[in-house]
C-alpha cells in the first residue's frame, strides 16, 4: 500500500517541525551577528574609498583593479594582517573583529593609506 495510516503522519509532522525549529534557531542567532561586507578598490595606486566606517564583525574585499601588484597590511596595535603579494585582478577579505581605528597601507606603495573605523 502507498497510502500510510493517519496516525503515523500526525506524530511524525510535529517532530519534524521541532526538529527544524532547533536546527534554525543557532542559525537565526548567528545570523544577527553577521557582518556586512565592503568593498575597497586599489586603483591608481589608491584605495577606494581612502576611509571607511564599518561595524565590529564586518569584512572588508580588498580587489586590485590595478595591473601592478599590491601589498595590503594593517601594523595597527592588536589588529595585525598582512595579505602579501596582490596580483592584479585578485581579490582577498579581511575580517574585523574588534572596535577601534585601523590604519591600512601598501608596503610597495608607502602612500597608499586607508583608515576603517570599526565600532560595536
Ligand atoms: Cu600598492
Amino acid at each position: 500500500m502507498i497510502n500510510k495510516p493517519a496516525k503515523e503522519t500526525n506524530i511524525r509532522l510535529p517532530v519534524a517541525a521541532l526538529i527544524c525549529v532547533l536546527l534554525l534557531l543557532p542559525l537565526a542567532a548567528a545570523g544577527a551577528h553577521a557582518g556586512s561586507e565592503h568593498v575597497i578598490s586599489q586603483k591608481g595606486k589608491k584605495f577606494s574609498p581612502g576611509q571607511i566606517d564599518i561595524k565590529v564583525g564586518d569584512t572588508l574585499t580588498f580587489i586590485n583593479d590595478d595591473k601592478r601588484r599590491h601589498n595590503i597590511y594593517s601594523k595597527t596595535p592588536g589588529q595585525t594582517f598582512n595579505i602579501r603579494k596582490q596580483s592584479p585582478g585578485a581579490r582577498d577579505s579581511i575580517t574585523f573583529d574588534d572596535s577601534g581605528t585601523v590604519e591600512v597601507r601598501c608596503a610597495i606603495h608607502p602612500k597608499m593609506r586607508l583608515v576603517v573605523n570599526i565600532s560595536e
